[in-house]
């Protein structure tokens, strides 16, 4: 489907913002036409002007004090819009045409046009903020205003995101998707102020599966002692070590360098990733091992967050959700057109996997989790939804 802008649903804030914009305006108005009239009647009889000027000084209500405050009231109607008008910088690592950055560039659209152009998003895609552990920091020191990230690439700053990246959590997409659209979704972005993030959606990124260089992987154990690249995330290092490979960790532009240089044998991603990067060419054999369904995330810094009125930051997380929609109606196309361009470039692809085997392996980070007080219940409710 094409998404187009008259297929966003105008809600209700949208016609709220309309009041409000027209209340403004009549603030305009009747301070201009109030200005006006004291200007006119000093043009009229300056003398009566300047004895009713006397009159009031003595009786304590200077005619200057209301023309100040006048004045100041309609310095602060007519600055503050452009006080407040700003363009957010938005970071996403994936090259210009990936879905989440066009994503973004949906949330851009509407948040542009819900604000009447007072806000707008520039995205900075391809890395061109830095590799996710910078953008990660900046975000979280506010020169990043908003970030799309994985799961597990924020994992180790907000830990409570680790557990949407639990190997083997999630059942199937239908289950991923009862979670992150419904109430603990909504809490686990609610949880991020803690950690110096506003959480505002979550985007698809299907599952990940290992690919490799040189053999492939059929078995827990032939990825014993296989070098894998894991992005920054303890989590995922300890999934790669569970299951005996040796985890390297890279930011994801080298990854590509690092495979033709033979200095590691392989790494994990979707579809999507592993085909738009270039990675299938030198890594041909993709074991589907499906071991974690981590989702993406949009998440802002506090600082451009606490610049928001309290109806901006409706619009943004409003546009932040309805991208998401967007993007998910394109996931499935991608994952089946790059595994399709995949194959077509002589990708093995490993379809016969005993995933019970890799489940178990791995089983110990789930272990060591459910001992955490913080994350136990919420682990046992994602397990529980049905
Ligand atoms: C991709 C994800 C990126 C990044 C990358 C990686 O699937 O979209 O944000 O985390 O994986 O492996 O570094």
């Amino acid at each position: 489907m094409i998404w187009t802008d008259a297929s966003v649903p105008i809600s209700k804030f949208v016609r709220f913002r309309g009041l409000y914009e027209l209340r403004n305006r009549w603030t305009l108005a009747f301070l201009i036409s109030l200005l006006a009239w004291r200007f006119r009647s000093s043009l009229r009889d300056p003398a009566a002007r300047y004895g009713e000027l006397l009159n009031r000084h003595a009786s304590g209500t200077s005619g200057c004090r209301q023309w100040h405050a006048a004045a100041v009231a309609l310095a602060a109607v007519l600055i503050a819009p452009a006080a407040n008008a700003r363009e957010f910088r938005a970071a996403d690592i994936q090259d210009e045409n990936y879905p989440t950055v066009q994503a973004l560039r949906i949330m851009d659209q509407l948040v542009t046009r819900r604000t009447e152009k007072r806000h707008s998003i520039r995205v900075f895609h391809s890395r061109q903020l830095g590799e996710e552990s910078q953008t990660v920091e900046q975000t979280r020191v506010g020169a990043i205003d908003i970030n799309r990230i994985n799961v597990s690439a924020i994992g180790d700053a907000a830990p409570i995101l680790d557990v949407l990246a639990l190997p083997f959590l999630f059942r199937s997409a239908d289950h991923l998707y009862k979670v992150i659209d419904g109430p603990i979704g909504t809490e686990i972005l609610g949880a991020l102020e803690p950690y110096g993030f506003v959480g505002l959606a979550f985007y698809d990124s299907g599952a990940r599966s290992i690919y490799t260089a040189r053999r492939p992987v059929r078995t827990v154990d032939d990825l014993r002692g296989q070098r894998i690249r894991v992005q920054q995330s303890v989590q995922m290092s300890k999934m790669i070590r569970s299951l005996g490979g040796v985890p390297l960790t890279l930011p994801y532009g080298q990854i590509g360098t690092a495979l033709t240089a033979n200095l590691i044998d392989g790494a994990e991603n979707n579809w999507p990733s592993f085909v738009t990067s270039g990675h299938f060419k030198e890594a041909p054999f993709y074991a589907m091992t499906e071991h974690t369904m981590g989702p993406e995330i949009v998440i802002m810094s506090r600082r451009a967050w606490d610049e928001l009125t309290d109806e901006d930051r409706t619009i943004f997380r409003a546009a932040a959700r309805e991208s998401s929609r967007y993007m998910r109606e394109q996931w499935l196309s991608w994952e089946q057109r790059s595994r399709a361009q995949a194959v077509s470039a002589g990708v093995t692809v490993v379809d016969k996997i005993d995933r019970k085997a890799f489940e178990a392996a791995t089983a110990p980070l789930r272990n060591a989790m459910l001992k955490d007080s913080k994350f136990a219940p919420l682990i046992k409710r994602i397990e529980a939804e049905r």
